[in-house]
């Protein structure tokens, strides 16, 4: 390149500014204090899988473990009625089960409308570590999960089966309807000590949806994403409304854009109440983490809360909302 045309390529390229850097130089330069390790999930029973999450944080385990370990608490546990065993079947009255996993290396792993096994996380774990395949579905999901050690267990607890059955009397479905009482997916991102991220989000779904209904949970880039030089998101909430514009995607093409995970969020949450008319009928929350271990949450509408776990403590937040 003859002299001046290098230096006006040079000049072009600094006014260029962020267009020309790659997102891992953008926040070296920005960010020199790092808040490592940290974990952040959805809802109160965040804590409890929080905690687990912390366990191989805090041992310098790397965040796929973490995500993986953390959420699967939430999964076992019975009284947490819309994730794994325990959930609210759907409108036959079988528990299907979504749910993804998203590593440092961008790889990941999903299963959706699986039924009769407990721990759908690990299930996409296996998917991600052990076949050429991103998702799984159904049946075939669950042969998966059989060959490779998983046991069949019937995971509709007599007090969801009751439940259906009262439901089915009235039978009156409404996907929009929001129940204080039966809140939610778990999301959860993690950046370990060595600076790298990972999430996962599983869930029931939607409580008495339509047999056969997959949510966002299971869908990378809807449910959940992350990209280990920017940051990673997952989302709550009616999961139709977030994968008409892929809200985790969404929020980590923001980070890389140079927003905040709180903006980003915000961000997220306005683009679904400016392209879906009907966002005061419904609830999606969303919760992010970036690399330098910076988080953010925001939701449609109040309630939302997400638990945050660090060297200072693992504790449960109430989300700022839209409406
Ligand atoms: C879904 N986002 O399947 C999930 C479940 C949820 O309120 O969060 N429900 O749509």
């Amino acid at each position: 390149m003859k002299g001046n045309t290098r230096r006006s390529f040079i000049k072009k390229t600094v006014l260029g500014g962020l267009a020309f850097s790659t997102s891992s130089e953008i926040f070296s330069k920005t960010a020199p204090n790092v808040t490592k390790p940290i974990v952040i999930s959805t809802w109160k029973w965040g804590i409890d899988a929080n905690a687990e999450a912390w366990k191989v944080l805090q041992q310098d385990g790397k965040a796929i473990d973490a995500v993986e370990q953390g959420v699967r608490v939430s999964e076992s546990d019975p009284n947490v009625t819309s994730v794994g065993y325990g959930g609210l079947p759907d409108r036959e009255g079988r528990l299907t089960l979504d749910a993804s996993i998203m590593d440092e290396t961008g790889n990941c792993g999903s299963v959706a409308f699986l039924e009769s096994i407990k721990n759908p996380i690990s299930v996409a774990r296996l998917v991600m570590d052990k076949t050429p395949h991103v998702m799984l579905a159904g049946a075939g999901a669950k042969k998966f999960a059989l060959e490779n050690g998983f046991k069949e267990e019937n995971l509709v607890t007599p007090d969801a089966k009751t439940k259906w059955q009262e439901w089915i009397k009235e039978n009156n479905y409404d996907p929009n309807y929001i129940d204080p009482h039966n809140h939610d997916t778990i999301g959860m991102i993690a950046l370990d000590k060595q600076g790298n991220l990972s999430g996962a989000c599983t869930t029931s779904g939607l409580r008495w949806k339509y047999h056969g209904r997959v949510g966002d949970s299971p869908i990378i880039g809807a449910g959940l994403y992350v990209d280990n030089a920017v940051g990673g998101a997952a989302a709550t909430g009616k999961g139709e409304a977030v994968m008409k514009m892929l809200g985790s995607f969404l929020i980590v093409e923001l980070m890389r854009q140079g927003k905040s995970p709180q903006e980003a969020c915000e961000l997220a949450i306005k683009r679904i109440a400016e392209k879906q008319k009907d966002y005061k009928e419904f609830q999606v929350g969303f919760i992010a983490l970036n690399k330098q271990g910076k988080t953010g949450a925001y939701a449609i509408r109040r309630n939302f809360k997400y638990a945050v776990a660090n060297k200072d403590g693992n504790s449960l937040k109430d989300s700022n909302h839209f409406t």
